[in-house]
């Protein structure tokens, strides 16, 4: 019966020319990146931005990234050094070699040399200090919280390729909810392999979350449909929605996440107010390419970066804005639920560089 319901309101949904969740997703977009600093805006509300950012857990999760860096740069800012051709390649050095990426690392060398003539860098400190501020400049403009919906329950969809950290991200998202009191339900909508749903009800038995799951092999926008249909009834606030990361073709993968997006928009409107792409940051900049892809098939609102703890490629963070143009809102920092951390640009490249 699901199963028809869901074909209809595809159907209906196919015929019409507006898309008001594609519109509304688009219009998300803007205002993310409009002057509005980060404030909600009037009817919106967002968790608040100072729990879950810790530098110390950052600095402990980015120790191989620093120490790559430190590799290149240590000593080298140190006071009444003078900033010369062998300082500033060791900048360029230690940034590519924590995958800042080609592009975004010319363009900011570029500026740190005009810099430099121009007389606004006179030495190494100042250079430190030129090259932190331009870094957090990029990041200013963006929206980092989550966009929480006004009426409950807010609806997150998580996508990503297989193994880039999808359910685990998922845990850290509801364990984090639930920590701020709010009552949150898990969606299993990687239907395709049996360990993915069992993996997800673990976790919400560990985080303290409800889950809505079908049988494997099921249809996952009916577990989406499911799941909003079981979190309205129940009056919860969170509903985070797995996927697969794998199917047969690229195509099959992108309209399927399509779909699960429209079946959640048709249910309540609006949703999903967030769709996190997940990425594996110890794939460097391979992650940016997936991040393209994926932003091709259906409106990213944020990324959450996994794994950062396991990589010294975490520069690859500070050139993620440069070329993708969406936020990144969350990092994960370790295997565990508490392994979460809002992405904060300042505390992070303070943690790179200090
Ligand atoms: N070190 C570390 N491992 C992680 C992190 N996030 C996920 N993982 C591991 O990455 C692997 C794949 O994660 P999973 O959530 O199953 O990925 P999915 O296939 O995208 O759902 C698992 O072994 C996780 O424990 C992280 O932030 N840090
Ligand atoms: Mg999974």
């Amino acid at each position: 019966m699901v199963f028809d319901l869901i074909k209809g309101l595809l159907g209906q949904e196919e015929k019409k020319e507006a898309k008001p969740a594609e519109a509304a997703a688009e219009k998300r977009e803007e205002e993310a990146v409009s002057a509005s600093g980060g404030q909600p805006e009037e009817g919106a509300s967002w968790l608040s931005l100072d729990a879950w950012v810790s530098l110390e857990g950052l600095k402990k999760g980015l120790e191989k990234t620093r120490s790559r860096l430190e590799g290149h740069l240590k000593g080298l800012f140190a006071l009444g050094q003078t900033v010369d051709e062998h300082l500033l390649e060791e900048v360029e050095a230690a940034l590519i070699e924590a995958d800042m990426g080609v592009k975004p690392v010319n363009r900011l060398m570029e500026e740190l040399r005009r810099a430099c003539q121009s007389g606004q860098i006179k030495d190494a400190v100042g250079l430190k200090a030129y090259l932190k501020t331009s870094l957090k400049e990029r990041f200013k403009g963006y929206k980092l919280e989550l966009n929480m919906s006004p009426t409950p329950p807010t609806v997150i969809m998580i996508a990503g390729v297989n193994g880039s950290g999808k359910t685990t991200s998922i845990a850290k998202l509801g364990y984090m909810f639930v920590k701020e009191g709010k009552r949150v339900l898990l969606a299993a909508g990687d239907t395709y392999r049996a360990a993915a749903v069992e993996q997800l009800e673990i976790w919400a038995g560990r985080v303290g979350a409800q889950i809505i799951k079908h049988q494997t092999g099921a249809d996952p926008a009916a577990v989406a449909y499911d799941a909003l249909q079981a979190a309205v009834a129940r009056g919860m606030d969170v509903v985070i929605v797995d996927t697969a990361g794998r199917l047969h073709t690229k195509q099959n993968l992108m309209n399927e996440l399509g779909k699960i997006k429209k079946v959640l928009s048709k249910r309540i409107e609006h949703a999903p107010h967030e769709v996190l792409l997940v990425l594996d940051a110890t794939t460097g900049q391979n992650a940016i390419s997936q991040a393209k892809l994926f932003k091709e098939a259906i409106d990213i609102t944020g990324i959450f970066l996994a794994k950062l703890d396991g990589t010294a490629k975490g520069g690859v963070v500070l050139g993620m804005q440069d070329e993708i143009k969406i936020p990144v809102k969350f990092v994960g920092l370790g295997e565990k639920a508490e392994n979460i951390q809002r992405f904060d640009p300042e505390g992070f490249i303070d943690a790179l560089f200090d």
